[in-house]
Formats: C-alpha cells, sequence, structure tokens
C-alpha cells in the first residue's frame, strides 16, 4: 500500500516526460507467487524534455531483478531502484536499450492493480496507474509505445493465454508449459496493457467490419457459464455495427477479446482489443439477470468497446482530462442504449442516475470539476462527476451547436487527433472550428464545480399578447471555488397553449425562434408575441442542461404538462416535480399539511390509462422520487426518518386513489410467452412490478400472498426478484421464508446471491443492521471480492437512507469498521464504500455529529492508504 503522504499532482504543474518509451517487449513467466517480468523497452529522451536529465520510471511495491542497458550491467552506483522508483542517474543522450527484470506475486495482490488472480486467473488492471506494478515505466498516458507481450504459463493451469493486438506465435514448450506472443500495432499507453492466462471457456463468433475485414471475437468465463454469454456477444456485434453507424468507428484489430472475472474493482476495462470485465456485466440468463441487469450488460459492453476509439485510438494526455475519454464515452453508450430501446426512457434513466449520483456528490465535499485541476490519488477521480456530469456537457453541447455541427466537430475530432493523447482544449477546439462558435465560455462548464442553479418565472400580458420568461442563473460555493462565472446554459424550450398544441415561437418584433434558449449571463429575459392567451412553459426540456431548475409553474401547470408536453422527458418531470415538492413540504420538520396529492394522482391516473403507448414510461413515472432525492433536495436539517414517513404516506395516499387500475395493471400488462429481454418485454415488466409494489405497499395478507405467488411462480429473475423486493419491506415469516428459499435455490451463483445481499441490506427497518452484520458472516459473503462488499455493506450505506442514519450512528460507526478493514486490502474500495458519507453535512445535528465522529475515527486510523485518506481528508475539510 502506498500509504506516505505523497504531494498532491497539479494540471498547471504538467510537462512532459523526459524520456519516452517506443516499443515494449515483455516476457512474462506466470507462476502463482512469483511471475518473473523481463521487459525490453526503447527508450529515448523526448525532444521537449530536459536535455540531460535523468531517467525517472514510476514503481509501485516493485523490486528489481536485474538491469541492463543496451545489453550491459550498469554499476550500482550508475541507478537506484526502490519499491516505487527507478533512477538512472545519466542515461545515454540518444536512443537506448532498457531491459529490466522484475519479479511480482499475483497471488498476494489484494489491491487487485497490476497483475493478480481472480479465482485461479491470472489478470490484469493496469489504469490508472497498475501498470507500474508490473514493471518500472513512465506510467503516464501520454507516453504511447507499441507492444510486443510473451506469455508463457504451464498448460494445465492457463491453457488460455490473452493478450493486447493480435496472436503472432503460441506453442508449446517442455515440462508441459506452453507459451503465446501477441502484438498490438496501435501505439499505446500502459493503462491500456493486459494480459490473461487461465483454464476458460471461450464463446466465439465474429464481425464482419463495414470494409469487409472479419474480426474474431471471443468472450472467455468459467467453465460452465459458456451458456450465459449470448446476450454479451450480440450486444458487442451491435456496438460495433452502431459505432460504425453512427461514428463512423471501425474496428482496427483482427481479434476482440472480452475476459470475465469474478474479483474486480470496477465494472470493467476497455484494454485494447482484450477488454476485461467484472462477470457481473457479462454473464445472463432469464433465470439469473433482471432486465435491468440486460440492460446494463448490453449499456457496459458498448461502452468498452466504443473506447476503443475515444480512449484508446485517441487517449487522455494527463489523468486530469480523463473525462475527455470518459464523459465522451458514456455520451456514446447512453445514445446506443436510446437507440436500441426507448429513448425518452433511456433519457429519464439516465437523468435520475445523473441526479442520485453527480448532484449529491457536486452538492457535498466531494464535489470537484469535471476537470479537476489537483488530485492525491487519481483512483478518486472515477466519478459521477467526471462519467455522467462529462457525458451531460457534450449532450449539452450537441444542443446549443446543433445536430449537424456536433457531428462535423466529432468528425474532426477523430481525424485531427488520431493517435494523440489529447486535451479537453483540442476537443472543445474541434466544435467551435465546425459550428463557427467562440465556445470559452461554454468551457466554464469542465472548470467549474457545482450544480447550476436556474430560477425562471414568466409574465403574461393578455393586452400585448407576450409572454415573457424571466431567467436567472446563480452558482453556489464548492470547496476551493467560492465566486464562480455565469454559464452557458442551453435551455431546450416549447410553450404549450391551453388546447395542450405546441405553439409557435416568435419573438416581439415578429421574428421565428428555435426552441432553445442559451442562457448566458447571469440573468436574461425572453419575450415572446402571440399569446393572447398565457401558455405554459415547457423548459429544460430533455434537461438539456445538468441544472437544478427552480420555476413558478403551479401544481395546475405540472398537473397540465404531465399530460400535454410534447416531450416525454418533460411529462416525466412533471410528475416528479409534484411530488418532490409535496414529499419536500412534507419531510420538514413542522411542515404544514403537504398539498398536491390530487393532482399528482390524477396525473398519475392519466399515464397508467395511456400507460399501453409506452409501460416503461408508466413505470418511470409512478417511481416517486428517493429518499435521497429528498434529502438533497432539503439539502439541510435532513431528518431521513421524516422523509422515509412522508414517502410512505404519499405511497399509500396514491394507492388509495389508484388501486383498482393498480390490480387492473397487472394482467393488463402480464408479458405473454417465454421471457425475452428486448425493451418492450422488459417496459411491461417494469410497469407490472412498479404497480405490484405499489398495490401490496399496505403489507395486507392476502395482497402479499398474491405477492409471494407471484415471487415463486415466475419464469425470469425479473419478476421472481421484484417480488421477493415487494415481500422483503414487510416484516414477518412469510419473508423470512421466501429469502430462505432465494438462497437455497441459488447457493451456488454468487451474483445471484449478491442481489439477495443487496435486497436484505436495503430494508428500511431497525433490525437491518444486525442482519447486515450476521450476513457478514454467511458463507454468500466474502471480505476479500469487490462485489460481495458493495452488495451487502455498499446497498447499506448508500440504498438504506434510514438506517445508515440510525440517530444512534451505529450504521456510521459500521461503515468506518468496515472502511478500517478494507483498507489495507483493498484501497480503492474502501475508499469508495467511504464515500456513502458524501452528504453527512445536510443531516440534522444529531446525526451530523455522529457521522462526523465516525470520519474522525477513520482519519485517526495509523496507516491509511492514499485513497481512503484523501476521501477522509476531504470529507471532513
Ligand atoms: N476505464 C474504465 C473504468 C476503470 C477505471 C479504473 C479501473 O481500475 C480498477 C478499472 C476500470 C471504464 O470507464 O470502463
Ligand atoms: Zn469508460
Amino acid at each position: 500500500m502506498r500509504s506516505e503522504q505523497a504531494k498532491p499532482v497539479k494540471l498547471s504543474e504538467y510537462r512532459v516526460a523526459d524520456h519516452v518509451v517506443k516499443t515494449v517487449h515483455l516476457d512474462i513467466v506466470l507462476h502463482p507467487t512469483a511471475t518473473r517480468v523481463t521487459a525490453v523497452l526503447a527508450v529515448e529522451p523526448h525532444p521537449q524534455g530536459i536535455a540531460g536529465a535523468p531517467l525517472v520510471f514510476d514503481g509501485d511495491g516493485l523490486t528489481l531483478a536485474a538491469i541492463a542497458i543496451d545489453g550491459r550491467t550498469p554499476a550500482p552506483e550508475a541507478y537506484e531502484a526502490t519499491a516505487d522508483r527507478l533512477v538512472i542517474h545519466n542515461p545515454p543522450a540518444g536512443p537506448f536499450r532498457l531491459t529490466l527484470e522484475t519479479v511480482v506475486d499475483p497471488q498476494a495482490n489484494t489491491q487487485l492493480m497490476g497483475l493478480y488472480r481472480s479465482s485461479g486467473t491470472w489478470c490484469t488492471q493496469c489504469e490508472a496507474e497498475g501498470f507500474r506494478r508490473i514493471t518500472y515505466f513512465p506510467d503516464r498516458p501520454d507516453v504511447l509505445a507499441v507492444y510486443t507481450t510473451r506469455i508463457e504459463a504451464e498448460k494445465k493451469a492457463a491453457p488460455v493465454l490473452l493478450g493486447n493486438g493480435n496472436l503472432v506465435e503460441a506453442g508449446d514448450l517442455p515440462h508441459g508449459r506452453h507459451y503465446a506472443v501477441w502484438h498490438d500495432p496501435h501505439p499505446k499507453p500502459s493503462y491500456l496493457f493486459a494480459l490473461v492466462g487461465g483454464d476458460l471457456a471461450e464463446v466465439s463468433d465474429t464481425f464482419t467490419t463495414r470494409s469487409g475485414r472479419v474480426v474474431k471475437l471471443g468472450i472467455f468465463v468459467e467453465h460452465g457459464k459458456e451458456d450465459r454469454c449470448a446476450y454479451a456477444m450480440d450486444a458487442l456485434k451491435r456496438s460495433m455495427r452502431w459505432d460504425e453507424e453512427a461514428f463512423g468507428c471501425e474496428y482496427d484489430l483482427d481479434v476482440f477479446n472480452i475476459v470475465a472475472v469474478s474479483d474486480f474493482n470496477m465494472g470493467a476495462m476497455e484494454n485494447k482489443g482484450l477488454n476485461i470485465f467484472n462477470d457481473k456485466y457479462v454473464l445472463a440468463l432469464p433465470d439469473t439477470a433482471t432486465d435491468q441487469d440486460y440492460a446494463a450488460i448490453e449499456a457496459i459492453i458498448a461502452h468498452e468497446y466504443f473506447h476503443n476509439w475515444t480512449g484508446n485510438r485517441i487517449t487522455c494526455r494527463d489523468w486530469f482530462q480523463l473525462c475527455l475519454k470518459e464523459g465522451l464515452t458514456v455520451f456514446r453508450d447512453q445514445e446506443f442504449s436510446g437507440d436500441m430501446r426507448s429513448r425518452a426512457v433511456k433519457r429519464i434513466a439516465d437523468v435520475r442516475l445523473l441526479k442520485s449520483h453527480q448532484f449529491a456528490e457536486d452538492a457535498g465535499p466531494l464535489s470537484h470539476p469535471v476537470r479537476p485541476e489537483i488530485y492525491h490519488e487519481i483512483n478518486n477521480f472515477y466519478t459521477a462527476t467526471v462519467y455522467e456530469k462529462g457525458a451531460e456537457i457534450i449532450r449539452a453541447l450537441k444542443v446549443l451547436i446543433g445536430a449537424e455541427a456536433f457531428r462535423r466537430g466529432m468528425d474532426l475530432y477523430l481525424v485531427r487527433h488520431d493517435g494523440d493523447a489529447a486535451t479537453v482544449e483540442d476537443f472543445i477546439a474541434c466544435f467551435a472550428e465546425a459550428s463557427g462558435r467562440d465556445l470559452t465560455q461554454f468551457f466554464l462548464w469542465y472548470r467549474q464545480s457545482g450544480t447550476p442553479q436556474v430560477a425562471v418565472a414568466t409574465r403574461h400580458d393578455p393586452v400585448a399578447g407576450t409572454f415573457t420568461v424571466d431567467l436567472k442563473q446563480t452558482h453556489l460555493p464548492t470547496p476551493g471555488q467560492d465566486v464562480k462565472q455565469p454559464m452557458v446554459l442551453p435551455l431546450a424550450f416549447g410553450l404549450i397553449g391551453p388546447d395542450g398544441a405546441e405553439r409557435p415561437l416568435f419573438t416581439e418584433d415578429g421574428k421565428a425562434v428555435p426552441g432553445v434558449i442559451a442562457l448566458d449571463a447571469a440573468q436574461k429575459s425572453v419575450t415572446f408575441s402571440g399569446h393572447p392567451t398565457r401558455p405554459v412553459l415547457s423548459i429544460n426540456r430533455g434537461f438539456s442542461a445538468p441544472i437544478v431548475l427552480k420555476t413558478d409553474l403551479t401544481a395546475a401547470d405540472l398537473g397540465f404538462l404531465a399530460r400535454h408536453d410534447g416531450d416525454a422527458y418533460n411529462r416525466w418531470q412533471a410528475i416528479q416535480t409534484l411530488a418532490t415538492d409535496h414529499l419536500v413540504a412534507a419531510s420538514r420538520k413542522g411542515a404544514a399539511l403537504a398539498g398536491g396529492v390530487d393532482i399528482l394522482a390524477d396525473a398519475l391516473a392519466a399515464v397508467l390509462a395511456d400507460a399501453g403507448r409506452d409501460p416503461a414510461f408508466a413505470a418511470q413515472a409512478l417511481t416517486l422520487p428517493s429518499e435521497s432525492d429528498i434529502a438533497r433536495e432539503l439539502g439541510a436539517e435532513v431528518d431521513p426518518d421524516a422523509i422515509h414517513a412522508a414517502r410512505r404516506a404519499l405511497r399509500l395516499a396514491i394507492r388509495s386513489r389508484l388501486d383498482g387500475t393498480l390490480s387492473d395493471a397487472l394482467s393488463r400488462f402480464a408479458t405473454p410467452g417465454p421471457y425475452s429481454p428486448d425493451a418492450a418485454a422488459a417496459g411491461r415488466r417494469a410497469l407490472c412490478n412498479v404497480a405490484l409494489d405499489l398495490w401490496a405497499s399496505g403489507g395486507e395478507a392476502d395482497r402479499l400472498a398474491t405477492v409471494a405467488a407471484r415471487h415463486r411462480d415466475a419464469d425470469n429473475m425479473t419478476d421472481r426478484f421484484a417480488a421477493l423486493a415487494v415481500l422483503a419491506q414487510h416484516p414477518g415469516a412469510d419473508r423470512e421464508a421466501a429469502l430462505e428459499a432465494f438462497r437455497e435455490r441459488y447457493r451456488a451463483d454468487a451474483l445471484i446471491l449478491d442481489k439477495w445481499l443487496a435486497l436484505q441490506a436495503a430494508i428500511p427497518e431497525a433490525a437491518t443492521l444486525d442482519r447486515v452484520k450476521a450476513l457478514l458472516a454467511d458463507p454468500a459473503f466474502a471480505m476479500t471480492n469487490p462485489n460481495r462488499l458493495r452488495a451487502l455493506v455498499g446497498s447499506f450505506a448508500s440504498g438504506n437512507q434510514t438506517q445508515f442514519n440510525r440517530p444512534d450512528g451505529a450504521g456510521y460507526a459500521f461503515l468506518a469498521e468496515v472502511v478500517i478493514a478494507t483498507d489495507p486490502r483493498n484501497p480503492q474500495v474502501a475508499a469508495r464504500l467511504l464515500s456513502a458519507f458524501r452528504s453527512w453535512r445536510g443531516l440534522e445535528a444529531g446525526r451530523r455529529t455522529l457521522a462526523r465522529a465516525a470520519l474522525e475515527r477513520v482519519a485517526a486510523t495509523a496507516t491509511l492508504s492514499a485513497d481512503v485518506r484523501d476521501i477522509v481528508a476531504r470529507s471532513l475539510g
């Protein structure tokens, strides 16, 4: 563990590496505890580097076994090799060959960075700084080299040997050993290096690119799991086709391999030609995966594949530019899923995620710009802000400059920067050029942290027939940024007449205007003519700008928009706003009776009546804002128990008004025939399951019996698990029996038992903490596996508002303990778990004090990793 207090890294201090590497020849002899790595590197001084500078390469926990410069061993005083650095004091002035030998222990690698073992398979994870745990190297994304990798292993232990690029040679060796040589012709940074060795089953297929090249596709999984790969393979082929059609990006190697492993810190990794996946995002059968799992697999397979161009062919100059590849690639995978499924529903799901994760992050002590300017530990910047807000900025850019200029800008970027390690400035310059616009102010989206707040008021003059929209933007201070400048916020909008029809848009002097207002000053007013009667404003359509919006729309206006808005996203948003306004008022201490329930219930009844058009949309509309959404809206003096009670009361109130319709929906939208994961069938299931949850929300015995029967009789995991989730909300013997039966049924399937762990961790009851503690000892749980930890502890801390935030502080103390225990083994996962405290400052005083105490306990731990120290320091700072 790197636990010394390292200096922060600053964007302003970027300079090129003094020595770069042009080619890398690796010879890796796999062994469980002593893998020998010989690296032969073609090194040269960088023309813009400091002439005569010493060579300084990164390392992390390494021991140097041998070194040679142009084939000769240097004198011991000519260099210095420590665990985290190799320095050659007077390297040759021109190009030279550096040979390094290191020996690493994959078995002991519990951080899951560098070369490690997962269920006996050797695999690697090098982003962001894992390559330096394999050999000494300038481990930074702007050093691009051509890699050739020879992998050798005992054939029985690792019949499959995979590397980046194309296979160029393979063969048997004496003593039951064999080898494979892989060559990747595309220069790449070290974080994209990967290798895999193991006894894995292969599912293969082919894809013919638009220029007619046949690519061999392989998905490698544990033996016996081959039948769970079909959906991932299909998603991969659809992604490859879509990227050609939507962005002109064609695949560029002869093979594309995916390997699924069960120990992985994140979702997946885009290593060139050899994506490595958390098996959760590959494996699916109707009986093992929910519709949500299928959608996530499709999105993540696409995401990693799309990185081949946005990330790999064009990479990042430094880690401050992480959003250059991540925001753009998330935007691309969102567009792909939008094309594969209902666009509106995908947008709604993405915005829900953005608000619950990114808005929460941006409103607390961990807030940072999409392009940060300083970091202590880069692993902590794989955040919702870099990923999700990074994608929103690109979407907003597209709204601002229009789809055509956007496409031209993308084309220019892909051609101009192919092979580069680029910056966000390089990227935005392409759109400025393609659109002919000055995007200087737009760039503030990358530099200013926090969510912009926009207040909208409207004025109607029936005599003049004018309708005026007054807009005001404000920016709250965030860590390190007290004062901010007005940004450019592209607000897509429309005006809707009393008949529900979209009104044409004319300025006061009669000019037709487009449906986007670019709010680029602190305040702006726009007047429209031709409105003898007051229209209703629909603004920020499609969530065109990632902002917090406050309008003067009345509850009646929102009810009207819920029915008539031509923009499906805003129809959903109107319903959410009605629910949020009610819940915020009802959750406030000493709140007066909150209103709006009738209008909300009527709107929902109308959605249900029309649900045949898009059942998935209706399911989204019927899903109320979450407890953490309401906490975020409240912002201060949050009492999670009050929010929970208010939400429960609202659900019961809605149910009593919709009851008959809900039970009708259960039969009306039942999916006929065998299970299919397609979007239409998934939408019907989603609606039925949301309706079921609401219908049974009172916990009546007869209704729970119906739910239990649906659970038993379900022929797919989506329905089976949804019914179990309803049962889990209602204490009693039936719940415990159903949970036990589920566990028995899936006792050999760790990924499914993760669902079982997560569900129990999220039960909003006082006994849950004890249940979670007991589950730590269950054979289904393993402290060493990131998926298990996230399922049990992550779901408790991030998905159970009332119990994590218990008034006695026991939830906080528990999380602190788990973080302290996990940190020495896996700092990345520990730091992520700890970020569940990100909203602690908004809590009411009692809980706030207890949360602070738990954070201080973590802070006081003697040896903390850089990862956890960074999160705890910023959380308390
Ligand atoms: N680039 C990957 C995310 C990723 C980042 C760091 C990792 O280290 C453990 C792993 C994966 C992506 O965006 O999918
Ligand atoms: Zn990514």
